[in-house]
């Protein structure tokens, strides 16, 4: 039985994408974090960080309970659960490296954006988007399929609302995430109904 606690926030959705396109049964557990239901004893005990998302998966490996927390960990987790979205042993390779760069840069700036003008902030989101655009051009997915790299900076790049910084700018970008957002799967999970 796998549990996934989560809310409607970026974040909370890249879990809850990931779950959903792992086919996989699993109960959400709305945390209202504007409650400070992450800030409970009971949920520290899942994520001494006190965020969402995190999971628990009473089948873990050699059948005893795993617990996960950060997004992308569950993202990686539910995938090697599932068996899906690594890639082919050809792709995988193609399937980290692009989940890495997604990781350790995009969630990272464009998590920052937008909270204070920033021109160096600025500077680089528009880089990665330029780098996203070049790579994405002929392509459907950032690897061969839809894979990791391309769930881990959905709901972020979904979201982006900003002045000069504008995914519209950047066809292919653009092109990709109106893909991504096709999904089944991505839909139930960006229309989930947080509260
Ligand atoms: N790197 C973490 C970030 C988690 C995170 O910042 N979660 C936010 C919601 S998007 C949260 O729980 N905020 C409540 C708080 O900080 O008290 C992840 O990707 O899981």
């Amino acid at each position: 039985m796998i549990d996934l606690y989560a809310w409607g926030t970026t974040n909370g959705r890249r879990g809850l994408l990931a779950a959903e396109e792992s086919g996989l049964p699993f109960t959400l557990h709305q945390i209202d974090i504007h409650k400070g239901a992450q800030k409970t004893p009971e949920y520290e005990k899942i994520n001494p960080y006190r965020k969402i998302p995190a999971l628990i998966d009473s089948d873990g490996p050699g059948g005893q309970p795993a617990t996960i927390f950060e997004s992308v960990a569950i993202c990686f987790y539910l995938a090697e659960k599932s068996g899906k979205f690594l890639g082919s042993a050809a792709d995988h390779p193609n399937v980290l490296k692009w989940s890495m760069f997604h990781a350790t840069n995009v969630l990272c700036t464009f998590g920052l954006l937008g909270r204070s003008p920033d021109p160096a902030l600025e500077g680089h989101a528009k880089n990665q988007l330029a780098t996203m655009d070049r790579h994405l051009a002929g392509r459907q997915w950032f690897a061969e399929d839809f894979s990791l790299a391309d769930m881990i900076p959905f709901t972020r790049l979904a979201g982006v609302k900003h002045e000069t910084v504008k995914t519209s700018d950047y066809p292919n970008v653009q092109a990709w995430l109106d893909r991504v957002g096709a999904r089944p799967a991505v839909k139930r999970a960006m229309e989930q109904k947080f509260g």
